[in-house]
């Protein structure tokens, strides 16, 4: 990996740049991966890569769906496991919840892989190297999954997802948790709950806020999830891009 200064102005975003593409010469992330990583920097750029406040919301109304779940599942893909390998298995044991690998360019090979990096961060069973299951209506690899993971999961973590598979598991009356950076995406347009936040920066956080989430009586949490209007929070997420950008030169 290249040695980037720590006095670079863009250190964090370039140390980022340098692990995916790590990750694609290792077999872990795809090669398309680094255009997908691509395009979440560039909105992370007009968001001012921070957590906005409406990504906090999100981030404790999400922790608060994972903590009543029944059968939570965190999915991870290729860029997840080369960005935030570890930040998933902290947040897999501190709820607890499952981690499941979940390809949307598919080999056995990567998916194994994939499985070994979060086994490396301390995560004890993976699923989804071994597909047992489908979801209903999806033609893509993305569909395969396992039974006693994402396909029978009532609450499921999807960051940096494709639409298609938000849709299907939403057809399937599961609630869908989006890390997407892009809050016009099909993705973060369809999911019960979309954190318009860096995968680096929410994962982190999420497992944070799980002490004090924690402490709430159960009603408290079904109340914050049951009151949640994912369309409302995402407009506020646009206004606020809009009134930066629109502060940014006058
Ligand atoms: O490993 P695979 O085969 O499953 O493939 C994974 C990728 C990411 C290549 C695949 O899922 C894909 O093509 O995704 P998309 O459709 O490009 O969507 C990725 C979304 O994630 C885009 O809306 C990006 O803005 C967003 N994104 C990219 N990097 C980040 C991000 N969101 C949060 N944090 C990031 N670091």
């Amino acid at each position: 990996m290249q040695d980037i200064p720590k006095s670079h102005p863009r250190y964090e975003s370039l140390v980022l740049r340098e692990r995916i593409a790590a990750a694609v010469r290792d077999g872990i992330a795809h090669e398309t991966g680094l255009i997908a990583h691509g395009r979440g920097e560039a909105f992370d750029y007009l968001l001012g890569e921070t957590s906005i406040p409406e990504a906090r919301a999100a981030e404790e109304v999400a922790v608060a769906a994972l903590l009543l779940a029944e059968n939570p599942v965190l999915s991870v893909n290729g860029n997840v496991a080369a960005l935030a390998a570890d930040s998933c298995v902290a947040l897999a044991k501190a709820l607890p919840a499952s981690l499941e690998v979940n390809l949307f360019h598919r080999t056995e090979q990567r998916a194994e892989k994939i499985a070994q990096v979060l086994k490396s961060h301390g995560a004890f069973g993976v699923f989804g190297v071994h597909p047992t299951a489908h979801i209903p209506g999806l033609a893509s690899d993305r569909g395969l999954c396992e039974q006693n993971g994402i396909f029978s999961a009532d609450v499921v973590l999807v960051p940096l997802e494709d639409g298609d598979r938000c849709e299907a598991l939403r057809r399937m009356g599961k609630t869908v948790i989006a890390i997407d950076l892009n809050p016009l995406s099909r993705t973060a347009k369809t999911a019960s709950i979309t954190i318009v936040d860096n995968v680096v920066r929410a994962l982190p956080a999420m497992t944070q806020s799980i002490p004090k989430l924690r402490r709430l009586p159960r009603s408290a949490l079904e109340k914050s999830v049951g009151g949640w209007e994912n369309q409302k929070n995402l407009a506020k997420v646009m206004a606020f891009l809009s009134k930066r950008l629109n502060a940014l030169y006058v």
